[in-house]
């Protein structure tokens, strides 16, 4: 077996968040997941609905479409965020203009088992998740009994914070 082979692995589960708002959101989101999907060391476990959601961080953007998937992967974090890198690169994605700011596609990494991790590239949970209704709502919908490693506190919990409330997010009514 040469070295790039993951067969001897152990598999791995992860929630990936994506997000779009430029060109057509919702089918850069379905391309975005079926690319990723596509990957030989990655499979899809479950997708949550799509939501149209405000802008959070940088107000002045058009509203996002998000979703989360959960996927099986005997990739390392880091090589997971290589071929998350990728799909986003094949879906046409340029470096955003301001740091917030709009994207053709999102693809962030949130939890990773219950992996915790800070490097300069990539830091699991991902550092604002707890925040985001945007992220929270579509894991939710995956399964509303995961626990955040750091807060060891349950999404469903982290939903009902009050801070959730100001952040606007409707089910897309096509998906
Ligand atoms: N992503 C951001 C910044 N703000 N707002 C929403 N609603 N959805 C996003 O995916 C999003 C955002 C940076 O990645
Ligand atoms: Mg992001
Ligand atoms: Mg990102």
């Amino acid at each position: 077996m040469g070295q790039h082979s993951n067969s001897d692995k152990p598999a791995k589960w992860a929630y990936i968040s994506v997000g779009s708002n430029l060109g057509d959101p919702l089918d850069n989101c379905r391309r975005g997941i079926e690319t990723l999907a596509a990957h030989p060391a990655i499979r899809l476990l479950a997708a949550s609905p799509f939501y149209r959601t405000a802008p959070q961080d940088f107000l002045d953007q058009d509203w996002f479409v998000n979703a989360a998937v959960k996927v099986e992967t005997t990739l390392t974090p880091h090589e997971l965020l290589a071929a998350t890198r990728l799909v986003q690169d094949q879906l046409g994605r340029k470096q955003p203009s301001v740091r917030f700011g709009p994207r053709v596609l999102d693809l962030d990494i949130v939890l990773y088992q219950d992996v915790v991790m800070q490097t300069p590239e990539l830091t699991i949970p991902h550092p604002r998740m707890h925040k985001r209704r945007f992220v929270l709502q579509p894991v939710y919908d995956i399964d509303p009994s995961v626990v955040h490693p750091v807060l060891h506190i349950e999404v469903a919990t982290l939903l009902n914070q009050p801070a959730m409330e100001g952040q606007d997010l409707e089910p897309c009514s096509s998906s």
